[in-house]
């Protein structure tokens, strides 16, 4: 085929605990953030499922491995829900969960599929946000406690580790933007529950070393490129920031062991910078990633600031720069989602040029979309071409980084069935398999599935 992978390449999709798993209030699971906030206000949401049903993997996982296995994976990512395993955050380990993992670790490995497993997507323990999360440096410990726990107990079966998923997300949802609980808009709380996180993830891995595993750990990112307006250097200023506030943030500390200077400055330019601990610098430094999740969605797109925020407005990261909308850019007609698909390439070069060319692979990358039973053939099947033509044309450009030497190891899809959404419930759908919310949770099989699998087994697609 013309667009061939490696033989040993991970081909598979991602997932998380709390969207798929429900079972919330089952097998001794404790409440995080979500469970809690689903119940306060459920009209926030889409649509009357939530959390604690999601896509019911928890009692359906069999069959859902059984199906990957179907569907040529050879790996596979989900995350361990950290109020399953601890459901208070800190003390007791659940057995209920110890178990209910065990069972799915052996079960993948059974189907020869390899497990990646991720310690934290956006699911905080409502025990810990109520003491403050990661704005209370309590929280880091109790985080590193809980991953040395996942490593002790689940490390002989587990090679590929990730400390977190997307940690920017809470930061910029739960502190910024006012999507993600506890709803908070503040720029230098915000700036504080960054560094919690990410020294959360240096100390994991810190957990992970001493206790002597054998496999590698890393992070999973959105490392949306910034691109600028236009080579004005106003325009190019603003995106430098962005990229500055949202990748690099995370990426040079996770990769590098230290923050940019010049975000140091910035931060410090307008009273933001956190509160710290003189060790914490040996700890990142001494605690870099082994491996790099890279999830693409879209890119951002940023001009020099032009608006001017009302007096009362408080103190924002656009203080820096305007959204832009391009003029001509290709949206996604089914989600509003702009698609642009050399951003993969350009995260990937950008990955080996300025970032020692870390071992890394797509971790996510999908497209959602609204009502898609509208596409459904007379025997039932979901005709997905659109996604087809999504994921083809992002793995071309993986396959150009990957002839052009970016140590990029795998594509995972985002993501295996339909799940649950934390904006959206079940809105927008995902899936290489559907779900039949209204009929048990049926799984059924979408033409982008079949698609997957021809890719997944010939290594490749012309
Ligand atoms: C990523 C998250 C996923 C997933 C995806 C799609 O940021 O890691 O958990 O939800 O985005 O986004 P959405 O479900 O909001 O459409």
């Amino acid at each position: 085929s013309q667009y061939r992978f490696p033989n040993d390449f991970w081909w598979g999709s991602a997932a998380s605990a709390t969207q798929t798993e429900g079972a919330a209030a089952i097998g001794g699971k404790g409440k995080n953030i979500w469970d809690y906030w689903y119940e306060q206000e459920p009209n926030r949401f889409f649509q009357q499922i939530g959390p604690a049903k999601a896509s019911r993997f928890y009692e359906k996982y069999k069959e859902d491995i059984a199906l990957m296995k179907q569907l040529g994976h050879n790996s596979f990512r989900l995350s361990i829900s950290w109020s399953r395993l601890i459901p208070n955050g800190t003390g007791n380990v659940n057995q209920e969960a110890v178990a209910f993992y065990h069972q799915v670790l052996d079960e993948l490995h059974k189907m020869g599929i390899e497990p990646f497993v991720n310690l934290y997507h956006f699911d905080m323990p409502l025990a810990l946000q109520q003491i403050g999360g990661w704005e209370n440096r309590e929280v880091v410990d109790a985080f590193q406690a809980y991953a040395r726990a996942c490593f002790q107990l689940f490390g002989p079966k587990v090679s590929k580790w990730f400390t977190q998923n997307e940690p920017i997300v809470p930061v910029e949802a739960g502190y910024l933007y006012d999507m993600h609980y506890p709803n908070i808009i503040d720029f230098k709380r915000a700036v504080q529950v960054g560094y919690h996180s990410i020294l959360a993830s240096a100390k994991a891995i810190q957990a992970y070393k001493e206790e002597r595993q054998q496999g590698k750990i890393g992070i999973i990112l959105n490392v949306t490129p910034s691109y600028p307006r236009s080579n004005h250097p106003a325009d190019v200023k603003a995106g430098k920031i962005a990229d500055l506030l949202f990748n690099r943030s995370f990426l040079d500390v996770s990769v590098k062991g230290y923050f940019p200077e010049e975000l140091v400055l910035l931060l410090d330019e307008h009273d933001l910078l956190p509160s710290t601990r003189a060790e914490d610098e040996a700890t990142f430094s001494h605690n870099t990633i082994d491996l790099l999740g890279v999830n693409y969605y879209q890119p951002r797109r940023v001009k020099a600031k032009e608006s001017v925020p009302h007096p009362d407005a408080p103190f924002m990261p656009e203080h820096f720069f305007d959204a832009y909308e391009m003029p001509g850019r290709k949206m996604n007609p089914y989600r509003g989602w702009e698609i642009y698909e050399k951003g993969i390439y350009d995260i990937l070069m950008n990955l080996k040029n300025n970032y020692g060319n870390i071992e890394c692979f797509i971790s996510e990358n999908g497209m959602g979309v609204e009502n898609e039973d509208r596409f459904k053939d007379e025997s039932g099947v979901i005709q997905d071409d659109y996604r087809i033509t999504f994921y083809k044309d992002h793995l071309k450009w993986v396959h150009k980084a990957l002839a052009e030497g970016v140590n990029v190891k795998g594509y995972h899809v985002w993501t295996f069935m339909d799940n649950w959404s934390w904006m959206n419930a079940y809105k927008n759908r995902y899936g290489l398999v559907a779900v039949d919310l209204n009929n048990n949770a049926k799984r059924s099989i979408k033409k982008s599935g079949w698609w997957f699998r021809d890719v997944a087994t010939c290594q490749g697609f012309s």
